[in-house]
């Protein structure tokens, strides 16, 4: 039987667009079910066309999120090279959802009717319609949601195109294992801005060592997700991706890979500085090696080219020339450098701000705990929104009373049942105008952990802001503020605030700020966490999940905060449960009394 072969990438990013078709269509159910499995597609460690071609379309049924409606959609797909539903939602709706909705308020049924009523299939589309103020006459849109689509696109293009490090890293980790998969490709190494884990990605670098380097770039173009080829030469391709991200794939010796990857690495400050280093030493470095006179000195790892300069080895994610290098530094008596054991990718024992289908979540508490055991996670707290944001059906006194009632009960199971796992009660408090919180203290008070955001007024002043954050903080009640500068990524700029006052009142009152891992919040950022290491201001990383799969993200709050220089002391959801809730008891107490 002849099968067609699309790679998972390729599958599960036409599932996930079958998904917003649905949603569009104001189909329920359907765009998460797509969704999961374009998920489930994603996260294979193998082909699913490999998969099909073994087992048919029932093996197909094992991939997490596949059910049999998807399964034969899969199998018309491998059989057929079509997906004919697909085909034809897609000819009724030829839009480009996954470019109008990176614009901030833009959703898929914002699309329809832009498409049905305006013709609107593209951001330049959206741009001319928003300028000639034709939208605000379609009934529904007012002149303020017109203003509000310039801006958002005005803020995108600001953007220069970068993808958010959530979107690409999933998709590289495909792609690398597919070259590793390659029988001529030795080590395979993602370099670059992902290898750094910066916040967002201009394109993907990747380098490789073979001894017929021909033959990987010749598998390398027959790949079936490469959309353009820019140059391909005997060690060096470059291509766009289906997807539209530039990636470059570079084959180097095995003499000088780790030089190579030093080099491609980044950042380009950090290169530069390290390569003066090197001069003052008396020796050469460059992409080939570290080299005094002609004589290689250091080269096939990272790490003999970091002792050969007198550094300890520095982490990627710290190599923003931010200090990294005087850190780094072995005195001449062998004095230990002063770089910080950062934070490690398994550190973190809980998740401190979930949301359930209590809320705006699609799950149960059931099915969050369930999923963050299986992540690795010995606690959850549960922190749906309250009431002030009534869009996501926030939590009132009585709403969380209940909740907190459930929440004995599947502790209560959960020992019977022999398990450790812990889910802890708390709230993601809206923070009102004014600094107030919106539920009552003696509710607050019966919580384990207490979050406070920010969701409204984002335009107040800097003085307003800042005094506003700090009355929050001051509540004793109030243990963590959530995602403080409420920006999002490509679509919001964060609200002003002095965060210097900021972190002096999170120092004063013991209140813990939080790095929201969820990948277009990425809230505080890299600077902001430095300073709170250096003022002893505790902080969490959180998901901020609001369905099971979102556990994942945690991975990106980590690399922010080892970005910043934290380490375990600093996170206190790296602690053990009882140490984190002691810590925050204490502080309670504490605020209770200087108030
Ligand atoms: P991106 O792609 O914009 O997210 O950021 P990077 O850091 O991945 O930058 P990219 O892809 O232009 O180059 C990859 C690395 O190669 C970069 O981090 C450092 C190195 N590199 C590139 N151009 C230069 C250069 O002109 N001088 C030095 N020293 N290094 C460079
Ligand atoms: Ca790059
Ligand atoms: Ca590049
Ligand atoms: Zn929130």
């Amino acid at each position: 039987m002849r099968v067609h072969r699309f790679s998972n990438l390729q599958i599960a990013g036409t599932l996930r667009e079958m998904g917003e078709l649905f949603d569009m269509e104001g189909v329920q159910f359907k765009p998460r079910a797509y969704e999961r499995a374009a998920l489930g597609v994603e996260g294979l460690d193998r082909e699913a066309t490999d998969i099909y071609k073994e087992g048919g379309a029932k093996a197909l049924l094992k991939i997490a999120g596949v059910g049999a409606g998807i399964a034969a959609h899969m199998e018309e797909l491998f059989t057929t090279g079509h997906f004919s539903e697909y085909e034809r939602m897609k000819k009724r709706m030829p839009v480009d959802i996954a470019g109008l909705t990176a614009v901030e308020g833009v959703g898929p049924k914002m699309i329809r009717t832009l498409y049905r009523k305006l013709g609107v299939k593209n951001i330049r589309d959206l741009e001319r319609v928003a300028r000639k103020g034709t939208i605000h006459t379609i009934p529904g849109f007012g002149e303020k949601s017109e203003q509000k689509i310039l801006k958002g696109i005005e803020f995108l293009k600001g953007s220069g195109g970068r993808r958010l490090l959530g979107d690409v890293l999933p998709q590289v980790r495909v792609l690398e294992n597919m070259i590793r998969g390659f029988p001529e490709t030795d080590v395979v190494a993602v370099a670059g801005s992902i290898r750094r884990r910066k916040e967002t990605i201009g394109d993907i670098d990747i380098l490789v060592t073979s001894k017929k380097p021909a033959k990987v770039m010749e598998r390398f173009l027959g790949l079936s997700f490469i959309g353009h080829v820019y140059a391909s030469g005997a060690t060096k391709t470059m291509v766009r991706l289906k997807n539209g991200i530039d990636a470059d794939l570079r084959v180097v010796p095995d003499a000088s890979f780790g030089a190579a990857l030093n080099y491609f690495t980044g950042s380009k400050e950090h290169n530069v500085a390290l390569r003066e280093r090197a001069i003052k030493k008396g020796y050469k470095l460059n992409e080939y090696g570290l080299y005094k006179g002609t004589r290689l000195v250091a080269g096939r790892t990272e790490g003999e080219i970091y002792t050969a300069l007198g550094l300890q080895y520095i982490e990627p994610e710290m190599r923003e020339m931010t200090g990294e290098i005087e850190a780094a530094r072995i005195g001449p008596s062998g004095d230990p450098s002063r770089l910080p054991h950062l934070i490690s990718y398994d550190d973190l024992k809980g998740d401190l701000q979930t949301q359930t289908n209590w809320t705006d979540g699609v799950d149960t508490i059931e099915a969050m705990a369930g999923a963050a055991m299986r992540a690795g996670l010995e606690y959850i707290v549960i922190t749906d929104h309250t009431k002030t944001l009534a869009m996501t059906g926030g939590a009132d006194e009585k709403k969380l009373r209940k909740q907190m009632a459930a929440i004995d009960a599947m502790n209560k199971k959960l020992q019977k049942d022999g398990s450790s796992f812990r889910v802890l009660k708390g709230a993601e408090v809206n923070i009102l105008k004014d600094g107030s919180c919106d539920i009552d203290d003696a509710v607050l008070q019966e919580l384990d952990v207490v979050g406070a955001a920010i969701h409204t007024n984002f335009k107040e002043s800097r003085t307003d802001q800042t005094k506003r954050i700090i009355r929050a903080m001051e509540n004793p009640h109030v243990d963590i503020i959530f995602h403080l500068t409420t920006r999002l990524i490509n679509r919001r700029a964060p609200i002003e605030l002095d965060s210097d006052a900021v972190i002096e009142a999170a120092r004063r009152t013991g209140t813990v700020l939080e790095i929201d891992a969820f990948p277009d919040r990425l809230d505080i950022k890299d600077d902001y966490i430095k300073k709170c290491v250096m003022a002893g201001v505790k902080m969490s990383i959180d998901s901020d999940a609001h369905s099971v799969e979102h556990f994942a993200v945690l991975e990106y709050g980590i690399a922010q905060a080892r970005r910043g220089w934290a380490q375990k002391k600093d996170i206190i959801n790296a602690w053990p449960v009882d140490t984190m809730l002691g810590f925050l008891k204490d502080k309670r107490s504490k605020k209770a009394v200087g108030r």
